[in-house]
């Protein structure tokens, strides 16, 4: 039986009159996507028709999931709003935090004993609040919730930006900030624009080489890390439907790569398999009982060019395998083109890690696809030349990997490391030997991000993302262009073999099992459960509500930092060793911004402090200019803070005095998170006006006494020599969101309203 599922039968019985109201409200045939916004409108059923990328919506999302790197300030802040229990059914994973090192047993022990403080501070939060709560080796958070909580045509929330991966059930998920969460848990609306809608019509069947993760690979190669932003992907056509439901998971998580709001998927044969395999017949049968409200309208497929704002086709039985990389997910390579490319920009070829999991990839069927190349290998006399890392989703995907023995292939290699159920080397925890030298190297992964110093904090680590198969038939030929299609390997005999091409199964054919899923449910009441924070604990603070605005124009500000290129949330707040202090708001704002190329002299961590001329690391410059009782701003470039949905990119500088943020473009959660945390996240109106920011300058807002929706604000920048520039900058503030700015935070209007 599933979680929850009287509230899943809830929403289900409103569909059909919710639908209903839609079409009316819009007088069109109606997208999926429209459907399940329609249908999860806060104010109950639709009497008008949204403007797509432009209005605000209250929306009523199902659910919210949660991770433990990211839990902690979410679950700090709810713990700030003064209610007793989570309003809507919510859940907790601890997954980032465990280190991958010497394998899953070791790791998991060592990360209890590290990370003990916080794993109790979120078990007992959860336990207070009516939280689920899935324990250290449970899983990652979107397996998880694929796994267990995700369901057609419902609508969720996450504190991490993968959440989307649920679209692979015909969710809309959408990754956010913790405060966002907040809201939710809290029982209040939650606001998002309401988003264009880009249409992918997949057309015939994937064949050989060719995965579910190629398809995103390519679209993220069309569409690049921004194509997508402030819209939901919708993926129709027969070759979606021919595409496993963890398959179509894949393309929804790595979504979060082209910037998109959610990706998702009509419900259909693949989704109801993959419902009834894992245990959820009821949810099967309910969805079943309104299908048709549960995918597009056949309208809207049949002539998606009136109906989305961008069309975009795709044949999956043209499409090829793909390497994205290195430093960034959307530069796209066909494998057959790499040789001539990887030579041309010199990425070297030798290839020592390969590394199959993290949430986007580390499915029942990536494993079994993976390891049929593994067979193929030891079959052929091959050896691998790289090292095979392994974390598998969940431990239900292990467990049942085990029992049939896919682990075992994988182990054939002698060299092969079973990591954890858990993030791992995705997100820098993963102690590599070596890393420390920062020697220029390559490794493959079938993760979905590669930013520098992602994987293994080495900034010349070129990381490649690729299909579980493709990463499996690297790591056997150690080499970056090995093209598996054409290339053959010397086996051990010094003959010529070729790698058979891979092939998988979707679901374990005895059904998945497992002995201990790592679930802890929370308690009933919940009211006698004390939660204690040490005050001298380095891991965890209670937090200090950020100070209002005094209603005056900031003046004399001062330029912390003006970032050049690409500037993601890794480089405002990296992961890693840093995510030992995601509750403790002080302490890691000792990361702020150090991973940022400073735009003058294009050092990372190294600004002037205009107080006395000096070169110094970010956060400490930040900290002198708050102690001397100065503001400060970032600059920054296009798609500012694209990636994770972690609020501490906007909290640290929040905390360490920055009050404006002033960028080319912004990726959608951050600009949220920054207005949620009280500071202001602005637009140049004239991208060439980033040229005018000198290093030495200082900052006058002339008219944000008059602070409104729609109305630009002007930036006086006096430079040195006495010149000034006026700058115009946009916002996309409404009246409530103005309101967070006006208190502070929008956490001190929550705390307000339930005084
Ligand atoms: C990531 O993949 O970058 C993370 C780590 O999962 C983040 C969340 C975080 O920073 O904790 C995300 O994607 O939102
Ligand atoms: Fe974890 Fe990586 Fe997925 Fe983020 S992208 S949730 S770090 S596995």
């Amino acid at each position: 039986m599933a979680f929850d599922i009287n509230m899943i039968r809830k929403v289900y019985k409103k569909y059909p009159s919710a639908v209903e109201a839609a079409r009316k409200a819009t007088n069109k045939p109606l997208t999926l996507s429209e459907k399940i916004l329609y249908t999860h409108l806060w104010n109950g059923n639709a009497d008008t028709a949204f403007t797509r990328g432009e209005d605000y919506v209250d929306f009523a999302p199902d659910r919210v999931a949660m991770q433990d790197a990211t839990a902690q300030m979410a679950l700090l802040q709810f713990m700030q709003a003064g209610k007793d229990k989570v309003a809507v059914p919510s859940t907790a994973h601890a997954d980032h935090l465990i280190l991958a090192k010497l394998g899953a047993d070791k790791d998991l022990q060592e990360s209890l004993n590290t990370n003990n403080e916080v794993f109790n501070f979120l078990s007992s939060v959860c336990n207070k609040y009516g939280i689920g709560f899935w324990k250290p080796g449970a899983g990652i958070i979107h397996q998880v919730v694929l796994e267990n909580y995700a369901f057609p045509g419902g609508m969720m929330i996450g504190t991490d930006s993968h959440t989307v991966n649920a679209g692979g059930l015909g969710m809309v998920a959408i990754g956010v900030g913790g405060a966002d969460a907040v809201d939710v848990m809290a029982g209040m609306p939650w606001e998002l624009k309401f988003p264009k809608l880009i249409g992918i019509k997949l057309v015939g069947k994937l064949s050989g080489w060719a995965s579910a993760k190629d398809v995103i690979l390519k679209v993220a190669g069309i569409l690049t890390v921004k194509g997508g932003t402030g819209a939901i992907v919708e993926y129709f056509g027969e070759g979606a439907k021919s595409l496993s439901a963890t398959g179509k998971g894949t393309i929804c998580n790595m979504g979060a790569e082209i910037g998109a709001t959610t990706s998702t998927f009509g419900y259909d044969d693949s989704i109801e398999r993959y419902l009834r395999a894992t245990d959820r017949d009821d949810v099967a049968d309910a969805a079943n009982e309104i299908k048709e409200h549960l995918t597009g309208d056949t309208e809207v497929y049949e002539n998606p060019e009136n109906y989305f704002d961008q069309v975009i086709e795709i044949n999956l039985s043209d499409l090829t395998p793909h390497l994205n990389g290195p430093f960034t997910p959307d530069l796209a390579t066909p494998v057959a083109e790499m040789k001539e490319k990887a030579v041309k920009n010199d990425w070297p070829l030798d290839v020592e890690w390969a590394l199959i999991g993290s949430c986007t990839n580390s499915s029942y069927e990536d494993l079994t696809r993976a390891a049929s190349i593994v067979e193929d290998a030891v079959s052929k006399g091959l050896k691998p030349k790289a090292t095979l890392g392994i974390n598998p989703g969940s431990e239900q995907v292990r467990f049942t990997a085990e029992r049939d023995g896919l682990m075992d292939s994988f182990m054939k290699f002698e060299t092969t490391k079973i990591f954890t159920n858990a993030c791992g080397p995705c997100i820098g925890q993963w102690d590599r030997e070596g890393a420390n030298k920062q020697e220029k190297n390559t490794i493959v992964h079938s993760f979905n991000r590669n930013f520098a110093k992602r994987a293994d904090g080495n900034p010349n680590t070129h990381a490649f993302v690729g299909s579980p198969e493709m990463v499996a038939a690297i790591a056997i030929s150690g080499r970056l262009d090995f093209n598996p299609i054409t290339d053959t390997l010397t086996n051990q005999n010094g003959e010529q073999v070729s790698l058979s091409e891979p092939h998988g199964t979707e679901l374990p054919s005895q059904g998945f099992a497992v002995e201990d899923n790592g679930y802890q449910a929370p308690a009933e009441d919940g009211s006698g459960i004390k939660i204690v924070v040490n005050p001298e604990s380095s891991r965890l603070q209670l937090l200090t509500p950020f100070t209002p605005w005094n209603e005056e124009n900031i003046t004399g500000a001062k330029l912390l930092i003006k970032a050049e290129g690409k500037c993601t949330t890794d480089h405002i707040s990296m992961a890693g060793p840093w995510l030992r202090y995601r509750g403790h708001l002080d302490n890691i704002s000792n990361n702020c911004l150090i991973g940022a190329v400073n735009a003058f002299g294009g050092n990372t961590n190294a600004v002037v402090s205009q107080l006395d001329g000096n070169t110094d690391e970010v956060p400490n410059v930040a900290r002198g200019y708050k102690a001397a009782g100065i503001t400060s701003i970032v600059v920054g470039d296009h798609n500012y803070g694209e990636g994770s949905s972690r609020e501490h990119a906007a909290m640290e500088p929040r905390h360490l005095g920055v009050m404006a943020v002033i960028v080319k473009s912004f990726a959608r959660i951050h600009e949220t998170n920054l207005k949620k945390q009280g500071m202001l996240g602005l637009t140049f109106v004239n991208e060439s006006d980033y040229d005018l920011i000198k290093e030495d300058d200082t900052f006058n807002f002339t008219d944000l006494n008059a602070f409104s929706e729609g109305k630009k604000l002007t930036l006086e920048t006096v430079h040195a020599n006495g010149t000034t520039d006026t700058i115009m900058l946009n916002h996309t503030y409404n009246k409530a969101q103005i309101d967070w700015f006006k208190a502070g935070s929008a956490l001190n209007l929550i705390r307000k309203q339930n005084a």
